[in-house]
């Protein structure tokens, strides 16, 4: 319909994906073919049934199953360059992607591997889709905070190249807190800072990440509105919520699309915004995103070109190339 086409015709910045989680079915069991990696799998059907969890950590095993078939430079080249060409078609013209090296460190690459790869599709996604990028590089918080440092450091001769640090994987039990130093160290070497936090964690989370991490913008952020003095300090703080709402209804944040909290954050004077997180785990990209909460939760035309401009500004980019898309 009429929003539909409003929608698809916006150009939309997208400040919250993980390229882990772009990672399609096909493409999974391409990856293992080509590489020779043994996968719990036969065919298409058992890897799509095995793309289903109804919480956090459910999915999170899955995910990092998922990853172990990427092994070279070329397979992180490849995944990026495949996002950006399907959200080329969204009409997105800029995006702030997650990287988690340590999934893949963990099990023996290089770190310049993933990070090669992923370079190399972003640098050339200007001239090839028209769009631009920012990298940012997550923690894995169940992970001790001595491995975060390890990561920090190995990420070094990378640093022009990376222009934030973020932290996700298993929220509940393992606070901000737990990173304290380490973000305070990406901070001295002038890095933006982001953090998931409440998605499922409490609204002490989302505390701790501001006051603790100091981050520049909160992921998800959905649990902030359990608390009206914390809301009101996001919105005093003009901070930008990168929120997923077909993620939170894969992960039962909301039990139906119905009572996401959008409109209410929009309501509210939030700088929220709609990203898809891991899109080939949680059944849409962009524009579907918006689509389905629009229709889900009344969105307005208004509304929807207000979530576009939130992409922009809470975007990692200077006021006029902000402005070039507004
Ligand atoms: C994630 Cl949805 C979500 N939450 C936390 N960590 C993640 N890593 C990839 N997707
Ligand atoms: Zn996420």
């Amino acid at each position: 319909d009429d929003l539909d086409a409003l929608i698809a015709a916006l150009p939309k910045a997208e400040l919250h994906l993980h390229l882990e989680g772009s990672l399609e079915p096909e493409q999974l069991m391409m990856f293992a073919e080509r590489n020779g990696v043994d996968i719990p799998f036969k065919t298409l059907e058992d890897v799509r049934a095995a793309y289903d969890f109804s919480n956090l950590q459910d999915f999170l095993d899955i995910y990092y199953q998922g990853m172990s078939v990427l092994q070279t430079e070329a397979d992180f080249h490849d995944l990026t360059d495949a996002y950006l060409k399907r959200v080329a078609a969204d009409n997105v013209r800029h995006v702030e992607v997650f990287f988690d090296p340590q999934g893949h460190t963990e099990r023996g690459l290089p770190f310049d591997v993933p990070i090669g790869g992923i370079l190399k599709a972003l640098d050339a996604a200007e001239e090839k889709y028209g769009i631009t990028y920012r990298l940012i590089m997550c923690f894995l918080r169940h992970l001790p905070e001595e491995d975060a440092f390890e990561t920090l450091a190995q990420a070094e001769p990378w640093l022009d190249r990376i222009h934030g640090v973020g932290l996700d994987s298993s929220e509940v039990g393992h606070p901000p807190s737990k990173f304290e130093r380490v973000f305070a160290a990406a901070r001295e070497k002038g890095l933006k800072l982001v953090a998931h936090a409440g998605e499922e964690g409490p609204p002490d989370y989302v505390y701790e990440a501001l006051d603790l991490l100091k981050i520049d913008r909160i992921d998800h952020g959905n649990r902030s509105l359990e608390d009206d003095a914390l809301t009101a300090r996001i919105r005093e703080a003009g901070l930008t919520l990168t929120v997923c709402p077909l993620s939170n209804l894969s992960l039962c944040v909301v039990d139906d699309l119905k009572d996401h909290p959008m409109k209410k954050m929009l309501a509210l004077g939030l700088k929220a915004t709609i990203n898809s997180d891991d899109p080939a785990y949680f059944g849409g990209y962009m524009n579907q995103n918006f689509r389905e909460t629009a229709k889900a939760v009344g969105l307005t035309r208004e509304e929807i070109i207000q979530l576009a401009k939130n992409s922009f500004t809470g975007a990692f980019l200077p006021e006029a190339e902000q402005a070039r898309h507004l």
